[in-house]
């Protein structure tokens, strides 16, 4: 059902990036008939499919060319860059465009009562996280012998039940570490949306189409500044 001539777009289903990316799109002119439960959006006014799946699956996309573009959290696509060079995958892709959007920062936290000085106080720890790849690129700049333990949720709650010393979670108001007895204590990676581009060749076509996109991205950005 998807041409090659039509430029695929892949956008966060449902989530915080979701509002972001579809709003960005229908203010740089992509007008789009979303029936909720599907896959895939084609929009009315221009050769584009938007491909609409959990923000986990954006970077793979991207970097095996399955989609052109996607919007996708720097967090997530750094980790996604880290673990596919380690299985020896593709990992290249083009960043195209920084957005104002979807702003967070992955920090270290660790319960009120812990001593904690600096990050070597983590020595010998547990650390609960969903970016293992990122902790311990951390970890390992900064000479710290810790251990990433891997959680895909709830992981505010992994030192009080007793799965990890600490944590290292996506922040972006602080109230879920508070809510749970945490304190940020460094951060380890700031993120904010971006737009990116698959590697390797392109139709002149398609290439076209994204200079345009990204020409109005830059006029919605600037109007908006
Ligand atoms: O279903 P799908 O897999 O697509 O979604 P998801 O649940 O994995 O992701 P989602 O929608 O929660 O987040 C998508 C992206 O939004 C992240 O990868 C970040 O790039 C960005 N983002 C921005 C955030 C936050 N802010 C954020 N606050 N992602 C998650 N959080 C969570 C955080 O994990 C913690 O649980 O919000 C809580 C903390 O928020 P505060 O305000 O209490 O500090
Ligand atoms: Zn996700």
């Amino acid at each position: 059902m998807t041409d090659r001539n039509r430029l695929r777009i892949a956008v966060q289903k449902s989530g915080r990036l979701c509002e972001g990316s579809m709003e960005l799109l229908k203010a740089i002119g992509v007008k789009l008939s979303i029936r909720d439960r599907l896959l895939i959006a084609h929009a009315t006014n221009l050769p584009i499919d938007l491909l609409r799946v959990r923000d986990d699956d954006i970077p793979g996309l991207v970097m095996d060319g399955v989609v052109d573009l996607g919007f996708i959290g720097e967090n997530e696509l750094e980790e996604k860059m880290l673990e596919r060079q380690a299985q020896g995958k593709q990992f290249q892709y083009k960043t195209l465009e920084r957005l104002e959007f979807g702003g967070c920062r992955l920090s270290l936290a660790v319960p009120n009562e812990m001593d904690y000085q600096n990050v070597q106080s983590l020595q010998g720890k547990k650390v609960a996280t969903t970016y293992p790849f990122l902790l311990e690129r951390f970890f390992r700049e900064q000479n710290v012998d810790a251990k990433a333990v891997m959680l895909n949720g709830s992981v505010e709650v992994a030192p009080r039940a007793g799965l990890a010393d600490a944590i290292c979670d996506l922040v972006s108001t602080g109230a879920t570490l508070e809510a749970n007895g945490l304190v940020e204590k460094d951060v380890i990676f700031r993120s904010k949306a971006v737009l990116i581009q698959r590697s390797g060749d392109m139709l002149d076509s398609k290439q076209q189409l994204i200079d345009k996109l990204l020409t109005r991205i830059n006029g919605v950005m600037q109007a908006r500044e």
